[in-house]
């Protein structure tokens, strides 16, 4: 009804390179929106908490060996397992910072070579962001940060495969925000997008899918 339709949380996601400060950012903003009053959750992809997710980690930490086509797969799933109580929260008014999604899915899968149209394949009918913030940053800036760990992917020639595929992903809807400005002015930014787009959500825009 129209009523549950024009109090609904908004879901932003947030995007970029290991080191790009993805994480502590959505920590602050969650803690800023929280304190404020707003029902806000704090959300990531993958979701190591779920039996799928415990592959998707244990592969990641080389654990284990995947085929490509498969490991993508299962990181799709594990969006969709996740896909109906994201609805309902975002329904119930509850805002979303998600950590990755899908196009973290596609830009990793894509850079060892797989069929980008296939890797966005699975994606389809998840719910679509309302907001897609891109954390800038380039991959020997991120490298320099230092604190890698040991897990698959976290390597600069694979990173900047990975900075180019985010790079044929953006559309103009992106919100990108320079990472190597201090910790203070990209929460700034961040804030400034992201109190906007909950606006426009709290105003009555649709949830819809991916693709858009
Ligand atoms: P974290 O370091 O943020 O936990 O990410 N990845 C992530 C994919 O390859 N496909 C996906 O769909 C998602 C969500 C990015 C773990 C690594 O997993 C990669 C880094």
């Amino acid at each position: 009804n129209k009523e549950s339709i024009s109090s609904r949380g908004a879901l932003i996601v947030l995007e970029g390179l290991d080191r790009c400060g993805k994480t502590s950012q959505s920590g602050r903003l969650y803690k800023y929106l929280d304190e404020q009053g707003h029902s806000v959750e704090s959300w990531r992809f993958p979701d190591r908490n779920t039996g799928v997710g415990q592959m998707i980690s244990s592969y990641l930490a080389n654990k284990s060996q995947l085929d490509d086509h498969a490991i993508h797969l299962l990181f799709s799933a594990n969006r969709w397992e996740k896909r109906s109580l994201m609805e309902e929260k975002l329904k119930s008014g509850t805002t979303l910072i998600v950590d990755r999604y899908s196009y973290s899915g596609v830009a990793f899968s894509s850079s060892k070579g797989l069929d980008i149209e296939w890797c966005k394949a699975p994606e389809i009918g998840l719910l679509a962001p309302d907001l897609v913030v891109y954390l800038d940053i380039s991959p020997e800036k991120a490298a320099e940060r230092g604190g890698y760990g040991d897990e698959r992917y976290e390597q600069l020639e694979f990173q900047k495969k990975v900075a180019g595929s985010y790079l044929s992903l953006r559309d103009s809807s992106w919100k990108v925000i320079d990472a190597t400005l201090s910790i203070e002015d990209v929460e700034k930014k961040l804030r400034e997008v992201v109190l906007d787009c909950m606006m426009t959500c709290h105003k009555g825009k649709p949830l819809s899918q991916l693709w858009p």
